[in-house]
């Protein structure tokens, strides 16, 4: 049995971290019997979820998850595509997980009413004497991250122009299709699905899910996707399940 270290669902979304729900949705796809734990952040090898345990071999980061399951299982979850699909589809990935993840970061937790509404839920275990200043300290090392990574020393003008370029990006390339490659879900709708619910996340007041809301096929997507990964929920990200 594979257990799947994550953060647990928050916000109306299937968990807080879009690369858990990735990992989630690709386990999914690919049949494997698997439970979820949300105990092992402070054991995580590289510090950050979702990491996987397989039969005592433990892999962190979703991509090489997802590589260990198609090495392990022979799950091809690229099943149908050609050289230059898995290409774009590996170019999409890496754009959300790369520039639209630090985006979603930003409006998170820079912004204090997001951040109240948001990211200020995980603080809830520490004693509140020492809440101000552990969510200080995490606010600074968070605001430090989007500053190395780059995004960080640009304008919110700036960051929501980059974000909106990306989300136009990936309504065009889905366009009219049921997923993000075509008629079937590949290994990319995980990473799709699990960004754009993110970013469409009603919790939360952004430019970016403004941008998003403009296109009415990212609804539809996210609504489609959790029919087929989460028949259990009526709704994700406000996004109504349907086939
Ligand atoms: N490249 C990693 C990114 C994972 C990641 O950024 N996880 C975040 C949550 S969304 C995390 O655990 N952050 C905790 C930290 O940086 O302290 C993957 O694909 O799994």
């Amino acid at each position: 049995m594979i257990t799947l270290y994550s953060f647990g669902p928050a916000f109306g979304l299937p968990d807080s971290s879009p690369f858990v729900t990735k990992v989630e949705v690709l386990l999914k796809m690919s049949g494997q019997p698997h439970r979820t734990d949300t105990k092992g952040f402070n054991k995580a090898p590289k510090g950050k979820l979702p990491y996987i345990d397989d039969d005592g071999q433990k892999i962190a980061d979703s991509t090489l998850i997802r590589w260990h399951l198609e090495k392990k299982y022979g799950t091809d979850f690229d099943r149908g595509l050609g050289a230059s699909d898995r290409a774009v589809a590996w170019a999409f990935e890496k754009m959300v997980e790369d520039q639209l993840y630090w985006a979603l970061v930003d409006a998170r937790w820079s912004n204090d009413a997001n951040f109240a509404k948001g990211p200020a839920n995980f603080f809830k275990a520490v004693p509140a004497p020492m809440r101000p200043f552990v969510v200080a300290m995490v606010r600074r090392k968070v605001r430090h991250n989007l500053y190395a990574h780059g995004i960080g020393r640009h304008s919110p003008e700036e960051i929501t122009a980059l974000a909106t370029r990306s989300i136009d990006a990936i309504a065009d390339q889905l366009g009219a299709k049921p997923f993000f490659m075509g008629a079937e879900p590949t290994g990319v709708d995980a990473s799709m699905f699990a960004f754009v619910a993110g970013v469409l996340c009603p919790n939360f007041d952004t430019p970016l899910r403004a941008a998003a809301e403009r296109h009415d096929n990212l609804r539809r997507y996210v609504g489609r996707m959790t029919a087929r990964y989460y028949p259990d929920l009526a709704e994700i990200a406000g996004c109504k399940a349907a086939a």
